[in-house]
C-alpha cells in the first residue's frame, strides 16, 4: 500500500490515500488533504515522493486544522501547528497530540498504525530540557489522556529539519497491529530517565493487515543504539552498520514471511542524515546489504541524539500466498522485548 512514486506508475489517483512529498518546508495542500510536504530535503537524486494507495476511492476533508483521508479500514491524517514565541514544545505537542488522538477515536479509526514527526531545532535546549525531550513529555501525556497504554503503541520516526512548525502525519487503522520489539535494543518507551523525564512513545516495529490482504511491515526509525546505548558517537559508518544489524535483527524477528527463504531487507527505505555529505559511504553499506533490490529515499533530517548521525525507518509488504497467516495469539513471542 505504500510505494515511492518512482516505482508507482498508476497515474490514476482514485484509491490514493496520502501524496508525501519531500522538500524544503512543511506544506499542506488546502484544496486536497492527500497531499502534503515534509521539511526534510532529499540529498542528491534520491527518490522525493511517496504515494499511498488504496483499492477503493478514499473520502477526504479537514476537521479544523487536521486534513485526513480514509477509505476502507484505513486513516491517514495530518497537523501542522506553528510554535507561538515563547511557547513550550511540551505544550504544544500535548494539544496536538490530544487533538490527534481524539480525531482518530471519534472518526472510528481509533489504533494508530504509524507517526511521523518533524520538528525545528530537536536538539536544543530550551526551558532546561532538550527540545525533543520535551516534544516526549508531551506526547507521552497525551497517551495517557487518550488511555493508550504502552502496548498499543504505534512505529515511529522523530526528526529534526530546518522547517518551521511541528508537522505530524500518520496512518491509523480500525483494526489494532502487532507490535514488534527488537532483542537487540530495550523498548524505547523503557528507556532509563537520563533520556529524558518521560521516555519515547513508540513500538519499534508494527505489523498490520494491509488493504489487500497484503501483511505489511512498518519499521521505526532504528539508530545506533544497543541496549538503551548509542553505539560509536559521531562515527557515521560504523553507525551505519550498526543500524543495518538492528534493521536485520527486527526483520528477523518479525518474521513476516517465514515461509520464505530469505529474510530480506524491507522494500522500503527512509535514511535520515545529519550530514548530507555521508550520502555516498552510507549508500555503498546500504546497497551492499540490500543488493540493490530495496528503494532507499535519503533525507536530510537531525536525529534526536546529539551523538547519532543516521537514523533510518522501513516498508515491507508480503502477499498472503507468501506467507502463512498473522494471528495476534501465534505472535506472542513477537511482541515488545521486556527487558
Ligand atoms: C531511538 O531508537 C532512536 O521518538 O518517535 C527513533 C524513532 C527514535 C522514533 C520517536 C525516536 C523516535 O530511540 C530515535
Amino acid at each position: 500500500m505504500i510505494a515511492y512514486a518512482s516505482s508507482d506508475p498508476d497515474g490514476a489517483d482514485g484509491g490514493l490515500l496520502a501524496d508525501i512529498r519531500f522538500g524544503l518546508h512543511h506544506d499542506r495542500d488546502p484544496a486536497d488533504p492527500r497531499r502534503i510536504q515534509i521539511g526534510t530535503p532529499p540529498i542528491a537524486d534520491s527518490p522525493r515522493r511517496e504515494v499511498w494507495r488504496l483499492p477503493q476511492t478514499g473520502t477526504s476533508g479537514w476537521s479544523g486544522d487536521i486534513g485526513y483521508v480514509c477509505g476502507g479500514d484505513f486513516l491517514f491524517a495530518h497537523l501542522l501547528v506553528q510554535e507561538p514565541a515563547g511557547a513550550d514544545l511540551t505544550a504544544v505537542t500535548q494539544r496536538a497530540y490530544v487533538q490527534l488522538l481524539g480525531f482518530l477515536r471519534d472518526a472510528g479509526f481509533p489504533h494508530p498504525l504509524r507517526i511521523w514527526n518533524y520538528m525545528p531545532r530537536i536538539n536544543d535546549e530550551e526551558m532546561g530540557l532538550e527540545r525533543y525531550q520535551a516534544f516526549c513529555r508531551g506526547r507521552a501525556a497525551a497517551f495517557a489522556e487518550a488511555a493508550i497504554p504502552e502496548r498499543c503503541f504505534p512505529a515511529a520516526t522523530a526528526i529534526g529539519c530546518e522547517a518551521a512548525g511541528l508537522s505530524i502525519h500518520l496512518l491509523a487503522g480500525r483494526v489494532a497491529g502487532v507490535p514488534i520489539g527488537n532483542p537487540r535494543q530495550i523498548s524505547a518507551y523503557r528507556y532509563p530517565r537520563p533520556y529524558g523525564p518521560r521516555p519515547p512513545s513508540f513500538a519499534r516495529a508494527l505489523c498490520y493487515r494491509g488493504p489487500c490482504g497484503t501483511l505489511e511491515l512498518t519499521i521505526s526509525g532504528t539508530a545506533s543504539i544497543v541496549g538503551h546505548v548509542t553505539m560509536h558517537p559521531g562515527e557515521p559508518m560504523r553507525q551505519t552498520r550498526e543500524t543495518i544489524r538492528n534493521l536485520r535483527s527486527l526483520v528477523a524477528h518479525a518474521r513476516i514471511a517465514p515461509h520464505r527463504s530469505d529474510q530480506g531487507p524491507p522494500a522500503l527505505l527512509k535514511v535520515y542524515l545529519r550530514d548530507p555529505e555521508r550520502i555516498r559511504d552510507v549508500d555503498t553499506l546500504l546497497s551492499a546489504w540490500t543488493r540493490d533490490r530495496s528503494e532507499i529515499m535519503y533525507l536530510h533530517g537531525i536525529i534526536c541524539r546529539r551523538d547519532l548521525e543516521i537514523e533510518i525507518e522501513g516498508h515491507d509488504s508480503v502477499s498472503p500466498h507468501q506467507n502463512g497467516d498473522l494471528h495476534p495469539s501465534d505472535r506472542a513471542d513477537s511482541r515488545e522485548t521486556r527487558p
